[in-house]
This record gives C-alpha cells, sequence and structure tokens, in this order.
C-alpha cells in the first residue's frame, strides 16, 4: 500500500493513541504494559501471523572466519580524497557450493570501509550498476542536503553520483546504504551497506586498539532468512517487518574472529532491517561501551548488556584471557513496553560471533580512565519545541510526501524534540545530518549508554524521549533532510518527515508547517 492510498488521518494498523505516562520509569513496565495491552487489544494491528521464537544458542558450529570488509582505495585530486563505489548485483557463497542472489558495492556482498579524518574533503564517485533506481545515503554525517543520499538524490541504472563534503564531525562509526523511497528494505537486505570510519585527533590520542581488522573489528550484524535453496526470504513478520532466523557478520555465516592482543574493540553496526539486538557474551562479562552512534562517550561505560536498534552504533572494548573462547550473543532484547513483544523478537536468541584467543596475547591497546568530554547541547539556547508522535506507520498522522515539507529550521539553531511512539509496538527515530542528544526520557536522565551523541535512538512505547539538537551552518532551501523511524519497512511505508535548514531571515521560515502536536505547540 502506498502512503498516499491511506485514509487521512489514519494509517493501517494505527493504534489508539496511549495516553501520555507520567510515573517513576521503574513502575513504567508494569503499568504501561497493561494500559497498552488494553489498546492493542482493540486495535488491527498487522501482522497477524508471527514466527514462534528463534535461537541458535549453542547451535552454531562457527565454522567461517569472520570477513573484514576491505577498506576503500582512495586518490587525493586537488585535495579531495575520491573514492569509487558500484551498487551491482552478484552472487555470494555464504555456504559452499550455494550461490545467493546478492547485491554489494564494488564486491558481492555489503561494501569497502570508507575511512577519512575530519576536516579532510572527500568525494565518492558512486555508479549504479543495478537495473533500478537507487540512493546511497552517509548515514550519521553531518553534509549538505543534496549530499545526503536520500531519496531525493536518486541514481539511475548506468549512471554516477558524486556527492562531496568537508568531514567536520568527531571520530564515529558511520555507515552506508541505499535510501530510495519505498525500496530501501529490499535493497538494504539484498546486501546494500557498509561503513564509513571518521578519524580525529582525539580519538588518535586515547591508547585505543585501532589496527583494522586485527584489534579493531568491525561488525556489520545482520538478521536474514535462507530458503530451501539457499535464497534470501521473508519469515512470516509482525508489525515490525521482518525478522530473520540466521546471523550474518560482515556477510559471514557462523562467524569465528582470531583475537592475538589482551584488548578488541568491537564497531557494532544494527544493519538488520526490523531486529533489535540485546548484545552480551556467552559468560556475562562485562564489556567497555565507548562509543555511540556520532563517537567517544565522555568514559568508557562498563555494560553486561546492550540494546541495538536498526540503524545504531556502538563502539566497545572486550578484555580477553589467553586461549579463551568466548561467544558475542543477542539475547532477548529488551523492547520495552511493546506488547507480546515476541512477535517482535524480543524472545529470540542467537550466537553471533565466536572470539578465539591465541595462547599468547598482545598488549596494545587498553581501556582508558576517560576518553573524550562530549560537549553538552544547553537546553536554554533552544530556540523551538517541536513533538512528534509515532503511530501506526506514520508520524504526526500523515505519512511521508516527498512534495510536502514538514519543517523549516533555522540554520545554527538549537531545538528541542520530544518524540513519543503512540503505540505498544517498536519503533525507532533516526534525524539525518544531525547528531543529537537525549536530554530525558519520561522525565529522567537517559542511561549513560544513551548519553553520547546520537542519530538513531529506540522508542520504548509510551515514553516521551525529549531530544537536543544543533543544526549546522549549511543553509539550503531546496533540498530536504529527512527524519523517520529506521525499522526499514516502516520507513518504507512512509514513517517519515522532511525538513529544510535555511539561513537565518530566510523567508521560508515564516513557512514553517510547525509540524508539532498539532494544537499549535511552540512559541
Ligand atoms: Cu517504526
Amino acid at each position: 500500500m502506498g502512503p498516499k492510498s491511506l485514509p487521512p488521518g489514519r494509517g493501517a494498523g494505527q493504534a489508539d493513541p496511549v495516553p501520555r505516562i507520567r510515573r517513576p520509569r521503574a513502575l513504567v513496565a508494569v503499568g504501561a504494559v497493561a494500559a497498552l495491552a488494553a489498546v492493542v487489544a482493540t486495535a488491527s494491528l498487522a501482522g497477524c501471523a508471527t514466527a514462534a521464537p528463534v535461537s541458535t544458542v549453542g547451535e552454531v558450529d562457527f565454522a567461517n572466519r569472520l570477513a573484514i570488509p576491505p577498506l576503500a582505495a582512495s586518490e587525493v585530486v586537488d585535495g579531495v580524497r575520491v573514492f569509487d563505489l558500484e551498487a551491482r548485483a552478484a552472487t555470494t557463497e555464504f555456504r559452499p557450493g550455494v550461490a545467493t542472489a546478492t547485491d554489494g558495492y564494488s564486491g558481492s556482498y555489503l561494501g569497502p570501509t570508507l575511512r577519512a579524518s575530519r576536516g579532510e574533503e572527500v568525494a565518492v564517485r558512486v555508479r549504479n550498476a543495478l537495473d533500478e533506481v537507487t540512493t546511497v545515503h552517509w548515514h550519521g554525517m553531518h553534509l549538505p542536503a543534496v549530499m545526503d543520499g536520500g531519496p531525493h538524490q536518486p541514481i539511475e541504472p548506468g549512471a554516477t553520483w558524486t556527492p562531496q563534503w568537508q568531514i567536520d564531525q568527531p571520530a564515529a562509526t558511520l555507515w552506508y546504504h541505499p535510501h530510495p523511497h519505498g525500496e530501501t528494505e529490499a535493497q538494504v537486505r539484498r546486501g546494500l551497506a557498509g561503513l564509513f570510519l571518521v578519524d580525529d585527533a582525539v580519538e588518535a590520542a586515547l591508547p585505543l586498539p585501532r589496527d583494522y581488522g586485527v584489534d579493531d573489528l568491525p561488525l556489520v550484524v545482520q538478521d536474514v532468512t535462507f530458503d530451501d535453496h539457499g535464497q534470501f526470504t521473508d519469515r512470516p513478520a509482525g508489525f515490525v517487518g521482518d525478522l530473520g532466523d540466521t546471523i550474518l557478520v560482515n556477510g559471514t555465516l557462523a562467524p569465528y574472529a582470531d583475537v592475538a592482543t589482551d584488548v578488541v574493540r568491537l564497531r557494532l553496526v544494527n544493519g538488520s532491517s526490523a531486529r533489535v539486538f540485546g548484545f552480551d557474551f556467552s559468560d556475562s562479562r562485562p564489556f567497555a561501551m565507548i562509543a555511540s552512534d556520532g563517537g567517544l562517550l565522555d568514559a568508557p561505560v562498563a555494560l553486561e548488556h546492550l540494546t541495538l536498534s536498526p540503524g545504531e552504533r556502538a563502539e566497545v572494548l572486550v578484555e580477553m584471557a589467553p586461549g579463551e573462547r568466548v561467544v558475542l550473543r543477542s539475547e532477548a532484547p529488551d523492547l520495552g513496553a511493546v506488547s507480546g513483544a515476541a512477535s517482535s523478537g524480543g524472545a529470540d536468541r542467537f550466537d553471533v560471533l565466536e572470539l578465539r584467543a591465541a595462547s599468547t596475547l598482545e598488549h596494545r591497546g587498553e581501556v582508558p580512565a576517560a576518553l573524550a568530554p562530549v560537549e553538552r547541547l544547553d537546553p536554554d539556547l533552544a530556540t523551538r519545541d517541536r513533538d512528534f508522535r509515532l503511530n501506526g506507520t506514520q508520524i504526526n498522522q500523515r505519512s511521508m510526501d516527498l512534495e510536502r515539507i514538514d519543517a523549516v529550521i533555522e540554520a545554527g539553531s538549537t531545538e528541542l524534540w520530544t518524540v513519543l511512539n503512540e503505540m505498544p509496538q517498536a519503533h525507532n527515530f533516526h534525524v539525518h545530518d544531525v547528531q543529537f542528544q537525549v536530554l530525558d526520557i519520561d522525565g529522567e536522565p537517559p542511561p549513560p549508554e544513551l548519553a553520547g551523541w546520537k542519530d538513531t535512538v529506540y522508542l520504548d512505547p509510551g515514553l516521551p524521549y525529549r531530544l537536543i539538537l544543533r543544526f549546522g551552518s549549511e543553509a539550503d532551501p531546496d533540498h530536504p533532510y529527512m527524519f523517520h523511524c529506521h525499522l526499514l519497512r516502516h520507513e518504507d511505508q512512509g514513517m517519515m518527515r522532511q525538513f529544510l535548514v535555511v539561513a537565518p531571515g530566510d523567508p521560508a521560515l515564516r513557512r514553517d508547517p510547525d509540524p508539532g502536536s498539532g494544537s499549535g505547540h511552540g512559541h
């Protein structure tokens, strides 16, 4: 169903709004579930056919060495670091002798890792060798809207698109993937995704592991399902979209990684369509989270369990002992007040990756006591409040319209956005161009893993997330950025909106449609 075929004001599967919940967070789990369950009982949610919980824990043979995406070659031309990517159709042997139809960038599945430093001018020549239109979005990157690679920058089959921008943000694990409206899930799931690592002097001065593919391992984690012929297929899915029963890491089935150092850095990327991962280790060892979507935290955070929803990233440090083997798992993730969480993957468990330590380990990187001070954005500087409510596959009761601008924002300004998932089903929230901070969740400070720079955040149903965003100085009255649910099927179904960033004084600011709560909210 296309977004425009929806009746006005109500999307398919839209539940009645959940009253705003104001109670101590510890009580929300019980109270909210009861309140939300009453709503879901009367709502005609899509996705009645749900699969039984999946568990691969203890079932994976870890027969395959983890593939490390190659670092992309580049050449510096007139001061610009230039990369090449080609989106192409291919086949990949995830299992020996079985060819699976896939897509990849300059390869058969996923793409090379682009890497550049803060301050560098970069360009990427993206050639589309597919037989359909695609785009390439630089997820997490601060860059001009016309370079963003959203649905307004289509690359026709056979065409080449060459965005260019200056890297102007802290060191971080970013990624790239297609963003053509309505086709994002299909293209990402065929293998179109890759990493973009940003380096800077602050990160480089820390004693962190950073030997790419050796003690600094990128891990693009995805769930897929193979049919009897070894081809990708869908499992019966619930409201969230497709949930696979098999894990690929960097496109490797049943992967292991050899470790030769006593501290290893994992750059975790949730490259799934709909699955929320709850990462931990088979022996429940603590690990140190050092970075979120947009870069380093103030200091390492000791965790035993880390939740990542689609599109989110985290960097963690894991300490290893000589000769040991430990398995990175995804245990039943905490979906918060999602009703019937099992149908959204909330009961699924996976073995993800086995780490195999050598009998003697080098000491090359360590867990620092402190990382990089995160500048705290000041709510007093915010000049605008906006409310966004997610329900069904709509935001503020509207579906995506490529011709409609939903917000006009002054370049360089700071805004407060309150985002509420009104329905008892899983959604998350991704904003292009900016890294934001979570000020509070239902009035409480965010947990430390959500306290750094973020571009994507999971929305526990019924809880208002107050985000603070400072927009960049580039203004462009003609090309919008997007914000949307990053569950790819929801995004494809139109759970997305558009904003312009314009210069101070631009008349377009007076035409800001104020997509607040619809109650004249704002200053
Ligand atoms: Cu969603």
